[in-house]
């Protein structure tokens, strides 16, 4: 893109602003205007008309050009995950899977491949919020020196449904209404509760929906997982299957649903927003690869059937190895070009890795090169910067809409002899390093006659779903007990929430009691299980809470200040912010200035009606006797610690600030402190037996 730093501003006759390369001096090529095809552009203020009050000409092929390419600047949006964010970065292998896979980025450890990731929602259209009750996309292209491996995966390690002939039902039930258009972006209404609640394989998915993972507080506090059981290949042709987990480096965060809905006013581009600054300042979000391999003996000794997507392997049973780290350093240049058009498919798979026959992932593997061709128009598409290989890439396929490469020669076909003719013949099939499937089957069942059925280990709807319920503190199964009570109150249907609790009461009666009672309806009868449920060992690991991370590394904190505010005590805890590896953020009632103690003026990073503590992790009030009392008379100011408070933050705050805690009914606790380190240390935290204090939870 040419940079015109010289240029000279003038005004038209009309008065309209021309800025315009200078009339004298440099006017290189890279500097001035043109159009598509490279002829330069004297005026791009006004269209050529006949006459100063006279008709625009049809002639004006710079106009014309210019429209035209603006009419069509908008592609379609993905089916699903529309909404998405995402940046480039590096995979680094810490450990050799070599004894496992034969795949080139897992054999020397050090080496890093170039990545690039998207997260996004998945209900919601591109333009919609970033913070509904949704699960989020996981997806990473690895550029890898033996072509592109894209493992399209999500931030919940289990799906809806197991079979992919379900997929479209699913996704037309969860989206707005097919009539009336609405709710844009959520699943707390009737039709996505309707097919929910008829098809019992999504009770374990559900679980996890209705947990604090799926009210994520930011993407890089998310865990991210491959779901379904893929296969490992060695140079010996052996297969290890593998489940793929990613686990972020600030652990796993979430925010509290009333704080996800304010959130959704405060900043619809909040994760958007905190991706982007975090990459921009150089807090790089990492994760950690971890793998859980097992062979065919373990499989067949499990419960539950591996290629299955509705269930997981606990940790506990079959423990991750790490094996490398994923690093985002860096923001994409252009939205639409790399994020927009980035097109993963579970399909791009590299020597080494192969699939199972999850029939999920089997029909996956023929959506995603389908719907990018209807998305970008093409099937040259993989020739987009974001999309081509970093490694050699040639074949004899040809021309198509789009075609960008120009090929030389006669070669266009394979076998041929055109080399004996002293021509290039082009690339020829590599036995020793190409791509070969996995040969054998492995398991019963796993070839035979054609059936359109389900396999019977399938049938076991509730038992996962227990164990979930199991593995969380009281904490969030009240935040699950309560999602449930919210999302069906919005289902107008009377008949479907009762066959939502009948599958519950499979699931732990006490959890379908509170929901009944949430709602102030009849306990209904369980729902007859396809295979009676059995208790599986709970797994602590499938707990935000239990694993919190307590760090205030890469959180954002916000300090209320007005005038009179203490510059040092503002200085001081600023300066350890910063230290500790979070990011201080100033509100004040006005954004231009607040004078403090020492008279003199800040600019503030936030005004205070457009930056309420949502936000923020953590806050710190840093008020004088004068601040205080003038904020007691904002209802901005009172909303901001109540709602702190609410959403079970730390506060800190200086002496004479109290009267503003008051009015807000702060009520002291271990999480409301003073300024120094125990605010800092507090900050790390949420305050979860707070809750009880301030909410009724189911
Ligand atoms: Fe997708 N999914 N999906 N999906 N999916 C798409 O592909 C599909 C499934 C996932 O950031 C689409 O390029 C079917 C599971 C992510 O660009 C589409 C089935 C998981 C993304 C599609 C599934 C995912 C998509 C829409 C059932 C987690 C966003 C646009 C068999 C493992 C990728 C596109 C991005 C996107 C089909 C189920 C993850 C329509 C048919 C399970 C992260 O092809």
């Amino acid at each position: 893109m040419a940079d015109t730093k010289e240029f000279e501003t003038e005004r038209g006759q009309g008065g309209e602003t021309h800025q315009r390369v200078p009339s004298t001096g440099p006017q290189s090529a890279e500097t001035y205007l043109t159009t598509n095809q490279g002829i330069p552009v004297s005026d791009n203020q006004n269209s050529l008309k006949s006459g100063s009050r006279g008709p625009t000409l049809l002639e004006d092929f710079v106009l014309r050009e210019k429209i035209f390419h603006f009419d069509h600047e908008r592609i379609p949006e993905r089916i699903v995950h529309a909404r998405g964010s995402a940046a480039h970065g590096y995979f680094e292998l810490t450990e050799s899977l070599s004894d496992v896979t034969s795949a080139d980025l897992f054999q020397r450890p050090g080496d890093k491949v170039p990545v690039f990731v998207r997260f996004s929602t998945v209900a919601g259209g591109a333009g919609s919020v970033d913070t509904p009750r949704d699960v989020r996309g996981f997806a990473v292209k690895f550029y890898t020196q033996q072509g592109n491996w894209d493992l399209v995966g999500n931030n919940i390690p289990v799906f809806f449904i197991q079979d992919a002939i379900k997929f479209p039902d699913l996704i037309h039930s969860v989206k707005m209404e097919a009539d009336r258009a609405y709710p844009q972006a959520g699943s707390a209404h009737g039709t996505f509760w309707d097919f929910a609640s008829l098809l019992p394989e999504t009770t374990h998915m559900l679980m996890w929906a209705m947990s604090d993972r799926a009210i994520p507080r930011s993407l890089r506090m998310m865990q991210g997982f491959g779901i379904h059981t893929f296969r490992f290949v060695n140079k010996d042709g052996k297969s290890t299957f593998v489940k793929f987990h990613w686990k972020p480096k600030l652990g796993v965060q979430s925010t509290v649903w009333d704080e996800a809905l304010k959130l959704q006013a405060a900043d619809n581009d909040y994760h958007r927003r905190d991706l982007w600054e975090a990459i921009a300042s150089g807090n790089f979000p990492e994760w950690e690869l971890g793998v859980q391999l097992f062979d065919d003996e373990f499989a067949s000794k499990l419960p539950y059937d591996v290629l299955d997507a509705t269930k997981i392997i606990p940790e506990e049973v079959l423990p991750l190895k790490i094996v490398g780290r994923l690093v985002l350093d860096r923001n994409p240049d252009n939205f639409f070009a790399e994020t927009e058009q980035v097109a993963y498919c579970p399909a791009n798979i590299v020597p080494g890795i192969d699939f199972t026959n999850d029939p999920l992932l089997q029909g996956r593997l023929f959506s995603y090169l389908d719907t990018q061709k209807s998305r970008l128009g093409t099937a040259n598409f993989h020739q987009l910067p974001i999309n081509a290989p970093k490694c050699p890439m040639h074949n004899f396929q040809r021309d198509g809409m789009m075609q960008m490469t120009v090929p030389k020669g006669r070669a266009n076909y394979e076998p041929n002899s055109l080399s004996m003719a002293g021509e290039e013949g082009g690339p020829r099939e590599c036995p020793a390093t190409g791509f070969r499937s996995f040969e054998r089957a492995s398991g019963e069942h796993e070839q035979g006659d054609k059936l359109r059925v389900r396999a019977e280990l399938f049938a076991d709807h509730y038992s996962q779903a227990r164990l979930f319920w199991k593995s969380q503190t009281e904490s969030e199964q009240a935040h699950i007990a309560s999602s449930f009570v919210f999302e069906l109150s919005k289902v107008e249907f009377d008949h479907v929430p009762p066959r939502v609790i009948a599958n519950l009461m499979n699931v732990d009666k006490d959890l379908a009691t509170r929901v009944a009672d949430g709602l102030g309806i009849d306990l209904p009868k369980a729902n007859p299980a396809a295979k009676d449920p059995i208790d599986l060992e709970p797994s602590p690991a499938l707990s935000i809470q239990k694993n919190m991370v307590e760090t205030i590394e890469g959180r954002k904190i916000g300090i209320l200040i007005a005038d009179g505010t203490d510059a040092k005590a503002l200085a001081k805890l600023k300066d350890a912010i910063i230290k500790s590896g979070a990011t201080p953020f100033v509100v004040a009632p006005k954004v231009g200035k607040a004078t403090l103690s020492d008279g003199k003026t800040v600019k503030a990073d936030g005004q205070l009606a457009g930056s309420p503590s949502q936000l923020f992790d953590a806050v710190a009030i840093v008020l004088s006797k004068e601040g205080t009392e003038m904020l007691l008379r904002e209802a901005a100011a009172i909303q901001w610690v109540m709602d702190a408070f609410g959403h079970l933050k730390a506060i800190g705050h200086t002496d004479e600030a109290q009267p503003l805690l008051q009015k807000a009914g702060v009520e002291p606790d271990d999480g409301v402190a003073g300024l120094g380190d125990d605010f800092l240390a507090a900050a790390a935290k949420r305050f979860w037996d707070r809750e009880a204090k301030i909410r009724l939870l189911a």
